[in-house]
């Protein structure tokens, strides 16, 4: 019964950490952490916390549009239409928000723009827009546990201009209060059984 308590006890303690957590889980979800200079852009197969796909990820810094957060934003029709990935570890069952900011490129057609995304196996689109300041997509989507692969992919016509990507963000939600008096409830369980052997050891 004690060990049945220390597990309740453990339990718990999961649980506050796990709540604590709500902290941006991408890597690099700004784009912010590699060197751009200012009013230019470049492709690079690779950047810090993304692996490019097969035209690799173009990095803009307030050049053809301005950054929705710091200075640095992606663009994924590079030379054609790429995509970009990295992987985030998840707790099996626990919701996550996936959050970002997406624009259609300044001065062209709004039928060359367009977003895919994934997050493990749910997947969509960010919605179409036919303006040219940025909007937020947010979703929510369940940990499957381990590992799970975030991607984006330009989407539509292929020829080097499309949509703009920044502020990415996946945050753990908090945990509902009923899960915490589902735990508060099961330690009492534990201390009750113990008390109840107790009484009937005494009483035999
Ligand atoms: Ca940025
Ligand atoms: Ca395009």
């Amino acid at each position: 019964m004690f060990k049945k308590s220390l597990i309740a006890l453990a339990l718990m303690g999961a649980a506050v950490t796990a709540n604590a957590a709500s902290t941006n889980l991408v890597q690099n979800g700004s784009f912010e952490a590699n060197a751009q200079a200012s009013g230019t852009w470049n492709i690079y197969s690779n950047l810090t916390g993304w692996t490019g796909g097969s035209n690799g990820i173009e990095l803009r810094d307030n050049v053809a549009g301005t950054a929705s957060h710091g200075t640095n934003f992606v663009e994924l029709d590079t030379t054609g239409n790429s995509s970009m990935s990295q992987s985030i570890n998840t707790v099996l069952g626990r919701e996550y928000v996936l959050s970002f900011d997406f624009t259609n490129r300044p001065g062209t057609a709004v039928s060359t723009n367009g977003l895919s995304w994934k997050f493990g196996s749910t997947s969509g689109f960010a919605p179409t827009v036919t303006d040219f300041v940025w909007h937020t997509f947010t979703t929510t989507v369940l940990g499957t546990g381990g590992a799970m692969a975030l991607e984006f992919a330009a989407i539509n016509g292929s020829n080097s201009f499309g949509s703009s990507i920044d502020n990415v963000s996946v945050t753990a939600t908090p945990i509902p209060a009923a899960v915490w008096l589902f735990g508060t409830g099961i330690a009492s369980l534990f201390g009750f059984g113990k008390r109840k052997k107790m009484n009937n050891s005494v009483n035999a």
